[in-house]
């Protein structure tokens, strides 16, 4: 029999069509209606001279023009007459010359394997090629997927499988993965892979660890991505021998510096350390009465004669801390502003608080001109439903790159500082800081398909296309992986699309509308649990949602925690004012009254209760629009896809009745019309206890 299936995989896989299990991402090079001839392709770098990555660029356009036009093209290795122009370093420039040749010109051969990938992608998405002239360079410098693997093989929040990093068999045995990882991330600009997590290991710093990660290095450096690692701090005591990880100690600023001159004999390119110090138990140089400054400089001293860099995180806060925990980082990092090495960027996570379905942008991003400040944003949907779910990201993301921190410009250019956004603060373009980096933390897994939800691939290509130019609009992001990866069909496309970019609010409506927020369930994060207490007042749902008789919302403005004034006075004048703060964030700043009236002239109840019935609408309304697409989508795909709608479906039911079950013993008030009525009471909620999520240790 099995024989039999093997035949027939054989006879299908022949013939082309193989079976759609999404391994490919968006990197389909079936055959493409229309798609114009390209015969010749030249490459040109200023060297002309081959090389692994010239190799790799020449493969990738040799299989992905060969699939999509039905031709194999020539391609030729020529010398740049000078430097391109508005390049840069990882630029590249596409034209197609007079004689029908598609010129690909870099200043780098990583340049040009981008250009290889811009080609493509061109094809892809149905643009002709006609008159092509076009250059394009990446506004920041370091992007960075973040790993959060362990070494066992265990990926913390990982939804889609186990870490694609085979620890036991490298560095000899490679899995042919590897390079379809880099080839994905090439194809997106992406140039810099942490491979572990940011509660770290300090095994990975030992020898034998580090002949593995040369082995991941070498597999990645034709595809132009760097490895980093995350240090953890007390690594002197746990693999060195030293009494004591002081930072300020000459013997453990000694071992840190041959350690990453060891590392650099294994890695010559090793891009540098990501930490999380005093933060979650995690160890860092407060333990020894140093500041996170003293921490990451003497980290950066060891790693700036190889030109590595540190990330140092800001995502800090202390249980025994009594100040509203979404203030801590502000507090703890502002002092240092102007204290850190000039290879030191400190990375921020989007909001303040921990990745939640909304959240204000982070304060820091305004809050420290003399330090190069990297976004940390989260690919895998740890509070959006896990790779259950559909939340596609590109506008969530987007909403924190364009928000203006109006922190003013240094010099003072204008009196207020508006168009100080995020994204520029990050691109450097704000301050003139020649240090950028971008961070994301990444959706992928040994699952077949990557990311668990086939759809969840569109994350990773939005990370690494925001990343690469953050001024692309979510629509257009969308459209573009929507093509590559589905198909051209105007309704098809439109369908997709228009899930896409729906489907982030969509989950805020029926998780947490209206600004609430870390009102899940304890411990893998998934479902509601506005009832949670933890002995840990910082992982209660109560302390952040803080309902009682008279209303809901965390109090954050002047009359409250005042977390309001790490803000910029015009967005403390707005956000702090009950009255003028957008509605999606109200309950975030603000306690607000059961019938406060809302812009709708409901009260707040009835709002809230309707905002979660939307959110079930409009899941409902995603299947309908799903199965509209049967026959155009393959089955494989089609079907996985409506098994998740449908689980999303039913937990958005649940997210509903049981967040509207637990606030209606404060608000005491009947479901407005329009509700569906719950079909258990609130215990039959509480009770829910899902074991063995994946991507969390426990088995709650
Ligand atoms: C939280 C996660 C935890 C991470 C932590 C971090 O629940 O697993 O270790 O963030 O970013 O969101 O350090």
């Amino acid at each position: 029999m099995s024989r039999i299936i093997t035949l027939l995989l054989f006879l299908l896989t022949s013939l082309g069509l193989r079976a759609e299990d999404g391994y490919r991402l968006w990197l389909r090079y079936d055959r493409l209606a229309g798609a114009p001839a390209v015969t010749t392709v030249v490459l040109a770098t200023p060297g002309g001279a081959d090389s692994p990555t010239l190799t790799a660029a020449r493969q990738e356009l040799q299989s992905g023009l060969g699939g999509l036009t039905g031709a194999t093209p020539t391609i030729t290795l020529q010398k740049t007459g000078g430097e391109i122009a508005a390049a840069g370093a990882e630029g590249y420039a596409l034209r197609t010359a007079a004689d029908g040749a598609v010129h690909i010109s870099a200043n780098s051969d990583t340049g040009v394997l981008y250009g290889a990938f811009a080609l493509l992608r061109h094809l892809q998405t149905g643009r002709s090629l006609e008159k092509l002239d076009l250059t394009s360079a990446p506004r920041i410098s370091r992007r960075i997927l973040n790993h959060w693997d362990n070494l066992n093989g265990f990926i913390e929040r990982g939804y889609a499988g186990f870490s694609l990093w085979q620890w036991f068999y490298l560095p000899g045995i490679r899995d042919p993965r590897y390079r379809d990882y880099a080839r994905a991330c090439a194809s997106l600009g992406l140039n810099g892979a942490v491979l572990t997590n940011v509660n770290a290991n300090a095994l990975v710093l030992t020898p034998t660890y580090l002949a593995k990660v040369a082995a991941l290095a070498d597999e990645f450096r034709p595809y132009g991505i760097r490895v980093y690692l995350t240090a953890r701090f007390s690594a002197p005591l746990e693999i060195g021998g030293l009494k004591t990880a002081d930072p300020l100690d000459p013997a453990v600023a000694a071992w840190w510096k041959a350690k990453v001159d060891e590392i650099y004999r294994h890695v010559p390119d090793f891009g540098g350390f990501v930490v999380k110090a005093n933060s979650e138990g995690q160890p860092g140089p407060q333990d020894y009465g140093r500041t996170h400054a003293d921490g990451a400089n003497m980290l950066a001293d060891a790693l700036a004669p190889h030109r590595g860099i540190v990330m140092w995180r800001a995502f800090v806060y202390a249980a025994e801390n009594t100040v509203d925990r979404v203030k801590q980082a502000y507090n703890e990092f502002t002092p240092l502003d102007g204290k850190f090495r000039p290879n030191v960027v400190v990375q921020i996570k989007n909001g303040p608080l921990d990745f939640m379905p909304r959240e204000p942008f982070s304060p820091l991003f305004g809050a420290m001109p003399k330090t190069p400040l990297a976004p940390e944003l989260q690919l895998t949907q740890e509070y959006l439903g896990m790779s259950t779910q559909l939340a596609f990201l590109a506008p969530m993301w987007k909403e924190v790159l364009d928000a203006d921190t109006w922190a003013r410009r240094e010099p003072v250019e204008s009196a207020a500082g508006r168009g100080s956004t995020v994204a520029r603060v990050a691109d450097g373009s704000l301050r003139h800081q020649p240090l950028s980096v971008i961070a994301g933390v990444a959706n992928t897994g040994t699952d077949r398909n990557w990311t668990g939800h086939p759809l969840a691939q569109a994350n990773w290509y939005a990370f690494g296309r925001l990343a690469w130019d953050h001024t692309l609009s979510s629509e257009a992001i969308a459209d573009e992986w929507t093509r590559m990866t589905f198909g051209h069909d105007a309704k098809l496309v439109q369908t997709i699309t228009s899930l896409l970019l729906g489907s982030r609010e969509t989950v805020v409506n029926y998780s947490m509308p209206l600004g609430l927020h870390h009102i899940m369930a304890e411990g893998h994060h998934y479902g509601p649990g506005p009832w949670a207490t933890h002995q840990r007042a910082d992982w209660s749902s109560i302390y952040y949602h803080q309902a009682d008789a008279a209303g809901l919302g965390a109090a954050r403005s002047a009359g409250g925690s005042n977390a309001i004034a790490q803000y910029a006075p015009e967005l403390a004048a707005l956000w702090g004012d009950p009255e003028k703060c957008p509605e999606n964030l109200l309950l975030w700043f603000h306690h607000v009254a059961w019938d406060h009236p809302m812009k709708s002239g409901r009260p707040l109840w009835d709002e809230l209760c309707l905002r979660y019935q939307q959110g079930v609408d409009e899941v409902r309304a995603m299947q309908r629009a799903w199965v509209s697409l049967a026959g155009q989508i393959d089955e494989p795909r089609f079907t996985e896809v409506q098994a998740r709608l449908q689980r999303q479906a039913d937990d958005a039911v649940i997210w509903r009745d049981a967040c509207l079950l637990y606030f209606q013993t404060f608000s005491q008030r009947p479901l407005p019309a329009g509700v569906e009525p719950p079909a258990h009471d609130l215990d039959y909620y509480k009770a829910i206890k899902l074991r063995y999520a994946p991507g969390h240790p426990s088995d709650y």
